[in-house]
């Protein structure tokens, strides 16, 4: 039986990976931070709490982390852990620095002294080419990255790399672009939208507050990326790769297709910060532009190639993002309606 370790566990990718792993014959670590009370919302959604071992780490201490590979000595190890707000790292970017970049030293040193043979999957991101182009991105495409968020994902990708090529590691670099679902943490803008529009449903009146309405994000279905996850630490060699739809969309869109899986229509009225949007069939306002949600720095586009990984393993995306949209806003719809909270 293999060992995997999955630092963010608890997390959409976490959870969805752990479920993968459980049902390839894997025993599933977690870890997860030291606190009074941590929640496994996503894990119990899935039904597999029961079926992952927790155990308490942080990334911040070396110590902590080298003392967990040597209690588990994990096969694999999948590190999903992060500050992964891009919004946020321009208020905390040494802590997104040290979270983010600095652990995945402490991490590769630690594989290196415990057993070299352990293999690492890093969560590289789109976010790193910070959209100088509105061609798609692949592997070998230029960074430039727009946000501490972004800086610091550079600096764990290149360490990967360099761990990969110096010290002859088993690890590699999954370049995601964006991926949702209904796991997704509710401050993302996919999972905002669907969670404001299914109480709009319910008959709340408090329209959708955005920021950005035009920026273009190549949204996959997060499952599908945490099989691509676990195919690239099946390969014979490591390698970089890039796991998109190659196909994307407005945020003014996403919000369109999830109102219409909602029964809503959508017309849109205005420019800039005063544009709005009513649902055509009962006039109610549904949107409004809040520029509090406008970021220093904007990435406008991102559309990814996903090429490589179509080739080399055999993987493809198998979720459109108008069924994401649909599927996202119909359980955000029936959790509310359930009396639910919204996690
Ligand atoms: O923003 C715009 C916002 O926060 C998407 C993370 O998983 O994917 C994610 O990063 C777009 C941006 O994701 C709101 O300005 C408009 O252009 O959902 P998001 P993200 O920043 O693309 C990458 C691949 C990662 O690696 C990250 O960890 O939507 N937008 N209005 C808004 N975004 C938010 N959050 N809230 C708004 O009200």
């Amino acid at each position: 039986m293999k060992t995997a370790l999955i630092t963010g566990i608890t997390g959409q990718d976490g959870a969805y990976l752990a479920r993968h792993l459980i049902n390839e014959g894997y025993r599933v670590i977690g870890t997860k931070r030291r606190s009074a009370s941590t929640n496994t919302w996503r894990l119990d959604e899935l039904g597999i709490t029961e079926r992952v071992e927790l155990a308490t780490v942080e990334m911040l201490e070396f110590g902590n982390i080298l003392s967990v590979l040597q209690e588990f000595r994990p096969d694999e190890i999948y590190n999903l852990a992060a500050q992964s707000f891009v919004g946020v790292s321009f208020e905390q970017p040494i802590f997104t620095m040290e979270a983010n970049a600095v652990a995945v030293y402490r991490l590769l040193e630690a594989i290196r002294i415990v057993d070299p043979e352990i293999r690492l999957y890093q969560a590289s991101t789109s976010e790193m080419y910070g959209g100088i182009t509105t061609e798609s991105c692949g592997e070998t495409s230029r960074f430039y990255p727009k946000s501490p968020y972004a800086v610091s994902k550079v600096a764990a990708h290149m360490a990967t790399t360099n761990y990969r090529e110096a010290h002859q590691l088993f690890c590699c670099n999954g370049i995601l672009f964006n991926h949702e679902s209904p796991l997704r943490g509710a401050e993302f803008v996919t999972r905002k939208i669907t969670t404001n529009l299914a109480r709009l449903a319910l008959g709340d009146d408090r329209p959708l507050r955005l920021g950005n309405i035009d920026a273009r994000r190549d949204w996959g279905y997060a499952e599908d990326y945490c099989h691509g996850m676990h195919l690239m630490m099946t390969r014979d060699n490591p390698a970089d790769y890039v796991l998109a739809t190659g196909t994307a969309i407005s945020v003014r869109d996403f919000v369109i297709h999830a109102a219409e899986a909602l029964d809503m229509q959508l017309e849109f009225d205005g420019e800039g910060s005063e544009e709005t949007a009513h649902d055509t069939r009962t006039g109610r306002c549904i949107l409004r532009i809040d520029p509090e949600h406008y970021r220093p720095a904007e990435v406008n586009t991102l559309i990814g190639d996903a090429s490589k990984a179509r080739q080399e393993l055999d993987w493809a995306p198998k979720i459109s993002v108008v069924e994401l949209a649909g599927m996202m806003a119909h359980k955000d719809y029936n959790r509310l309606k359930s009396g639910a909270a919204i996690l």
